[in-house]
């Protein structure tokens, strides 16, 4: 059985809970100065990650990284990404991936800042080496995650135009592909503040990990922020999408259900942010979520599908 790192919470009525033991990234072990919203993916025995992480400089870049228990990653090097041909793929700099699983195949979906940010999709077979897709997407556009499967023969993108710089709104778009080069039939998905009472989401709204498949449709754990006379806070929260059409929408919930409460979600580089990029599920329907704390460290969080269900549908 797939077993991945997950511990029982100790009040049976948590939605979600904490790793004790957070952050997990080591930034004393590196000449780095974050290490923040980073991809995970449990395959054979190993976690494997592509960290985001940015240079005493600040610039923003993708490194491998590589674990046995899910906690204690050892750090690699940069990722060079290159095209079939041999050509580099020449960016500014790249931030925010997510892995995805489809059908046997590996993929990172990441923003790169190429002329203005967008997202690009790399495959791996062995997690060290990328090979870049054709761009599928047109600046500016953020946040972009694969269903892990096709649908209909289509692959499906989520993502979030936005402007130039860090964008004051957004929503969720889905978009369908049949090769995963030419992206079409964009859908207007999720709106940020829809129900003018969601101030947690008031300014704009992004997709997190990858859609987690359940009986009852698609979970979609998202981000959400909130202007305060403080700056911005970053929260997430869950919405449930049809299983056989995922551009409906069947439960949003109003709520977060994890928001900046800890000291190193608190503080950091930017203050109040937890940023969800992966979410690794095991057979039992537990549910082990990797977030970026405060984008300076890595975070766990641990809850079931059962529970991210009851809460979607109590909080919709
Ligand atoms: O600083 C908080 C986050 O801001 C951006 O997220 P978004 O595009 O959703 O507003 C990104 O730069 C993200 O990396 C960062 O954590």
């Amino acid at each position: 059985m797939k077993k991945i790192f997950w511990l029982k919470s100790e009040n049976p009525e948590d939605y979600i809970w904490r790793f004790k033991n957070n952050p997990i990234t080591k930034l004393e072990e590196t000449d780095y100065w974050h290490i923040f919203n980073s991809a995970f993916i449990f395959k054979d025995g190993i976690y494997h990650a592509i960290f985001r992480v940015e240079d005493k400089g600040g610039c923003p870049i993708l490194i491998t990284g590589e674990s046995k228990d899910g906690i204690n990653f050892k750090y690699g090097k940069p990722i060079d990404f290159h095209y079939k041909d041999g050509r580099k793929f020449e960016f500014l700099y790249a931030y925010d991936p997510r892995f995805i699983e489809v059908e046997g195949r590996y993929f990172v979906v990441f923003c790169a800042d190429v002329n203005g940010p967008c997202i690009y999709i790399a495959e791996t077979k062995d997690f060290k080496n990328y090979t870049m897709l054709p761009s599928g997407f047109l600046p500016f556009n953020r946040n972009g995650v694969l269903f892990p499967e096709k649908i209909k023969g289509e692959y499906l993108m989520l993502s979030r135009p936005c402007s130039f710089s860090n964008t004051s709104s957004g929503d969720i778009y889905l978009s369908y592909s049949k090769d995963l080069v030419y992206w079409g039939n964009h859908k207007f998905l999720m709106k940020h503040f829809d129900t003018g009472r969601n101030f947690w989401e008031r300014i704009k709204i992004g997709a997190g990990p990858a859609p987690i498949k359940t009986k009852e449709g698609w979970l979609l754990i998202y981000h959400g922020v909130q202007a305060t006379c403080n700056g911005w806070t970053y929260s997430f929260s869950v919405a449930l999408l049809d299983l056989k059409d995922p551009s409906k929408v069947l439960y949003k919930a109003k709520r977060y259900l994890l928001t900046p409460e800890e000291d190193y979600e608190r503080v950091g580089f930017t203050n109040n942010v937890v940023f969800p990029t992966a979410s690794l599920v095991d057979e039992e329907g537990h549910v082990t979520i990797y977030y970026g704390c405060a984008d300076t460290h890595v975070g766990i969080a641990f809850t079931t599908i059962e529970k991210l269900l009851k809460f979607v549908k109590k909080y919709n």
